[in-house]
């Protein structure tokens, strides 16, 4: 049966009292159920915009080649709304955190700090190479007060636009929503093939939804079914923030998708920019005339975007997108305006070239093993509320300690991600980089247009993608949706990696 069937059977669609048949503890006390629906109430405050595009605070490697610091996560307040504390999460009093800035080689040694309440906490550095104990797995949780040191070093070829952020058992939604996530740079040994003119910014998007009086209400069945979307996306921290750049520039920009749940389809007001970069590092050449760009949660990009002049005032949208959508209070599908940017100077007759060649990506070798993952979704009854919603993966809930799929170390294996619900999710695996071979929906398959890293594909409603893929170190890594109320509700796995 398809989902909305299986809710309409199961009287929730129709009745809106969809929060009171579902078995959430928090439920009562939550912001929007005394409204006689699931929906929150509207946010009627704004917060500050037109400040300037806050630059991300950089930690970087020493001059011994090592990258030491300390990440504090603890409860902080920000004001978002004019006058108004919003009571969030932050890595050493920030959020985003401090993006670090390490080259291939180099030896990373970061302490967490959990000084959150109650709640445990690790940091796992999505996408990048390190060992399976080191990666802030749920399996190695640091409980409340405790403190403890992570330890990698960058291999080469390592490159690319990494991010980090807490992956605690049942807390990494809740975590990340209230602020904790952070970038993380690594750039090559030699020289980079992009030119240093062009700068690199790295634009890390969050989102945010407030109540009336600032704070951050907890998430309802709806946010948890669909994933937490919020009223406001913010840019490096900050809500629709402004750029100025010369005419005449072509700029390089990192985007993260650092979103629970939001999909960001970022076009830069229709400038034709260049694709460069996807979440492991340099594509081999530049994809040229891009108008778009679709960025699922924990997904990244690197484009180079030129400003000529023509355009005073540029416009950073994320057009309307549809994932999918379960019940009441599905977004708006209008644009949504990120951030300007505008353009001084006289206008240049000529932007500087963009870069032939970036690098080589080489093939991840022949594979006759094959395995698929399928995602599913489904409505559990009994309990004291009576229902709840569970995510699932080839027909399980994640469990903690059970190993659901093996393969050796160093072995090529080409897995289907099969997504056959009415909603997006995307997929995403711990410990490596993975190439996407192709994509296939209604019968038809387009094989991937060009090579690129990748840790975290989409895989829309309907639709089976096929990566190769590679683990170069033994143990544990988690795979999961990174719609992280997915991820909470179960759709996770543990993939053991031996000899
Ligand atoms: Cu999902």
């Amino acid at each position: 049966m398809n989902r909305r069937n299986l809710l309409a059977s199961a009287g929730i669609l129709a009745t809106g009292t969809m929060a009171a048949r579902y078995g959430f503890a928090q439920m009562s006390s939550m912001p929007g159920m005394q409204h006689g629906g699931a929906v929150p109430p509207k946010t009627v405050i704004q917060p500050i915009e037109g400040q300037p595009l806050p630059m991300l605070k950089e930690v970087g490697t020493g001059a011994n080649g090592e990258l030491v610091a300390e990440l504090r996560a603890s409860p902080a307040s920000a004001e978002i709304v004019r006058g108004m504390k919003t009571p969030i999460l932050a890595y050493n009093g920030m959020s985003p955190g401090p993006c670090f800035v390490a080259r291939e080689g180099d030896l990373v040694r970061i302490t967490l700090v959990n000084a959150i309440p109650g709640q445990e906490s690790t940091i796992h550095w999505h996408g990048m190479p390190v060992p399976a104990e080191q990666d802030g797995n749920p399996m190695n949780p640091v409980t409340s007060g405790e403190r403890r040191t992570y330890e990698f070093r960058l291999p080469e070829g390592s490159a690319g636009s990494y991010w980090y952020h807490p992956h605690p058992h049942k807390f990494t939604a809740e975590q990340v929503y209230r602020g904790l996530a952070g970038a993380f740079i690594v750039k090559p040994r030699g020289e980079d093939p992009v030119p240093a003119a062009f700068g690199d910014t790295p634009l890390f998007f969050t989102d945010m939804r407030l109540a009336s009086d600032a704070t951050m209400p907890a998430s309802t069945p709806v946010d948890l079914m669909n994933g937490r979307q919020g009223d406001f996306v913010l840019v490096n921290g900050a809500y629709k923030p402004e750029l100025s750049l010369e005419a005449g520039t072509r700029r390089r920009f990192r985007l993260y998708n650092a979103l629970n749940a939001g999909y960001l389809r970022i076009s830069f007001g229709g400038i034709k920019f260049a694709l460069i970069g996807s979440d492991g590092g340099l594509l081999e050449a530049p994809v040229a005339d891009m108008t778009e760009v679709l960025l699922a949660p924990a997904e990244r990009a690197e484009v180079l975007v030129p400003f000529d002049g023509s355009q005073r005032s540029v416009t950073v949208q994320s057009l309307t997108y549809d994932r999918g959508w379960m019940g009441p209070g599905a977004p708006s599908a209008a644009a949504v305006d990120l951030m300007t940017i505008s353009v001084t100077g006289s206008a240049a007759a000529s932007i500087p070239p963009l870069p032939s060649k970036l690098r080589a990506i080489a093939d991840l070798g022949a594979s006759t093993i094959t395995k698929r993952f399928v995602f599913g979704e489904t409505i559990k009854m009994g309990g004291p509320g009576g229902m709840s919603m569970t995510f699932l993966i080839n027909g399980k809930v994640f469990e903690p300690g059970r190993i659901d799929e093996t393969m050796k170390v160093g072995q090529p294996e080409i897995w289907e991600i099969v997504n056959p619900t009415d909603m997006d999710h995307p997929f995403h695996i711990h410990g490596t980089q993975f190439q996407v071979i192709d994509t296939e929906k209604s019968g038809t398959r387009v094989a991937a247009p060009f090579k690129a890293w990748k840790d975290t594909v989409n895989v829309a409603s309907k639709e089976t993608v096929r990566i190769k893929i590679v683990q170069d170190m033994p143990g544990d890594r988690m795979y999961h949706c990174h719609i992280l109320e997915h991820e909470h509700l179960g759709m996770m796995g543990t993939l053991r990696a031996g000899a």
